[in-house]
């Protein structure tokens, strides 16, 4: 291939990102009825800018190299301030390190472009190794909240071990997700947490945690679920009892473990919420979205529950660097009732899809539960047959 000049490389590099950034993104048509799907992906390692990947000096970059490389953008908190459509995606370096970064699209499904520099995050006495998977709440006390997971080398781990880790919840505030309070890590009844989630209304006037209590940093143990509890201060976090909202069921698409993806949207039927579901196959974990609903003054009650999977990784959605993963922790609900559904697909890029209070109402309200046995799930699609018999005549 022909060499190409630095002023040459750098006219083709820009050219390209803004093309990728300036891409439209088209609604594809859905089968299911739920939830549309989108053609492209909205946020890659691709969309990072280019100032945090190359020193754009000839004199000191005449290769015009990348410096620092990207591995991938993923699993991002959403938010909609003033107006604009606000990820705090996760940014995964090359060097293993992620961290968080603010994408900002003018219609939450194309254009998203990062913000100048990724979040500066203030460390607590215990220094984060690594962070991810932010939750953003619109909290009633005029704070947004980010709730993420903040990982550490196992204290205990024996000599020589240097993977194993310990997880649990970080918090840190914000009014602008420019400038950011650290608050102390929560505290819970188990060893770890991750998929931790604050409530946006105070319960009981405390604030209120959903939770995935769990004895290991892969493994739940003995734990698992999506638990939930209540913590009397948010500068202190405490939870000191956890109840278990949805537990992980035998033979189900959350028999491994599951966890809350975003903050749950209000209705006036209940809370919608959405989540992971995990489960075993013989080529590994396959992580997949389910919704469920919650009483709207009891929040930690399921009122609703549809079978199976909402969201599973689709063609090249399968594949990433850790494949068969869809995972959500970020959704917005417009003012017209319009929702964007984030989502993440292994460990990779993000994606969105959108759908409608009133759908998702329906889906939740009106699609069977998993009655966990084969002959229950047969008698269930032939309740369906013998309703649509004379209609398919
Ligand atoms: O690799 C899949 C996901 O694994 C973890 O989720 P969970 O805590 O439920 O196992 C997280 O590390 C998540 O970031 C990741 O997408």
């Amino acid at each position: 291939m022909e060499k190409l000049s630095f002023e040459e490389r750098l006219s083709k590099i820009k050219a390209d990102h803004n093309a990728l950034i300036e891409k439209t993104n088209k609604e594809k048509f859905s089968t299911n009825g739920i939830y549309a799907r989108y053609e492209n992906p909205i946020v890659s390692r691709d969309h990072i800018p280019l100032s945090w990947r190359y020193d754009l000096n000839k004199e000191t970059n005449p290769f015009l190299m990348e410096r620092i490389g990207f591995n991938a953008a993923f699993n991002a908190g959403a938010i909609k301030l003033n107006g604009k459509y606000l990820l705090v995606v996760r940014v995964e370096g090359n060097d293993r390190k992620s961290f968080f970064a603010v994408a900002e699209s003018p219609n939450g499904i194309d254009n998203f472009k990062f913000w100048d520099r990724p979040i500066t995050l203030p460390q607590n006495d215990k220094p984060d190794t690594n962070v991810y998977d932010m939750r953003l709440t619109q909290h009633d006390d005029g704070y947004i909240y980010g709730v993420f997971c903040t990982e550490r080398k196992d204290p205990n781990a024996p000599e020589g071990d240097t993977s194993t880790a310990m997880a649990e919840a970080g918090i840190a505030r914000t009014k602008d997700l420019k400038t950011w309070e650290r608050l102390p890590d929560l505290i819970s009844t188990t060893g770890q947490q991750r998929n931790v989630v604050l409530f946006p209304h105070l319960i009981e006037g405390k604030y209120a945690f959903y939770t995935r209590p769990q004895d290991g940093f892969i493994d739940t143990g003995k734990g698992g679920g999506v638990g939930f509890g209540l913590s009397e201060s948010i500068e202190k976090p405490e939870v000191k009892e956890e109840l278990i909202v949805d537990p992980k069921t035998y033979h189900t698409i959350y028999e491994v473990k599951n966890g809350l993806g975003p903050a749950p949207i209000k209705t006036e039927y209940g809370w919608l919420q959405l989540a992971h579901g995990v489960r075993n196959t013989a080529a590994g974990l396959r992580y997949t979205l389910y919704m469920f609903m919650t009483d709207l003054e009891k929040p930690w009650v399921v009122t609703h529950k549809p079978h199976g999977h909402f969201i599973a990784p689709l063609q090249e959605e399968r594949i990433g660097d850790v494949s068969n993963v869809v995972f959500s922790n970020g959704w917005i609900k417009d003012d017209d009732g319009q929702v964007k559904i984030y989502y993440a697909s292994s460990d990779t890029r993000m994606h969105v899809a959108t759908s409608t209070v009133e759908q998702l109402l329906d889906y939740c309200m009106n699609s069977p539960q998993d009655k966990l046995h084969s002959h229950l799930s047969v008698e269930t699609i032939n309740e369906l047959i013998d309703k649509n018999y004379s209609l398919c005549k």
